[in-house]
């Protein structure tokens, strides 16, 4: 057999084994920081829920002299009360289930964090001083 139909055997055998696998719900949420030291910050979502599985966030920091991070917060209930550090003014997060985060993004950078995230309610917050407080946070919600 040639290489190349025997390339053309493994193709086909690898596109059916890909067919054939239930459909994963794989999603990309992008997600934009904005806002500088001073003014109103932000977080926006391209879309406020996923369905549950394997979610990638993809984060761009677009504040023009502010380094900005993601946290991905799995809440119990979506009106659960977020703690604070008392003083710090930043989310405790150790009192909190984090799934993952994006850290220590500067002006201009991205990056992106992915989960598999089952069905619920979730909060992403920048947890660096102040930054929570100013409204960088986002509800998102996980559906079955
Ligand atoms: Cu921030």
């Amino acid at each position: 057999m040639s290489t190349s139909s025997m390339r053309g055997l493994l193709l086909g055998a690898a596109i059916f084994v890909a067919t054939s696998l239930p459909a994963l719900a794989d999603s990309t949420v992008n997600v934009d920081l904005t806002g500088d030291a001073g003014d109103k910050m932000g977080m926006t979502l391209d879309k406020p829920s996923v369905p549950a599985g394997k979610v990638t966030f993809v984060v761009k920091n677009d504040a023009i002299a502010t380094d900005h991070e993601m946290v991905v917060i799995k809440l119990k209930h979506k009106n659960d009360k977020i703690p604070m550090m008392s003083g710090k003014h930043r989310v405790d997060e150790d009192k909190l289930t984090s799934m993952g985060e994006v850290e220590d993004l500067q002006p201009g950078k991205s990056g992106e964090v992915s989960a598999d995230l089952t069905p619920g309610d979730y909060l992403l917050l920048c947890n660096l001083k102040g930054h929570y407080e100013a409204g960088m946070l986002s509800y998102f919600t996980v559906t079955k």
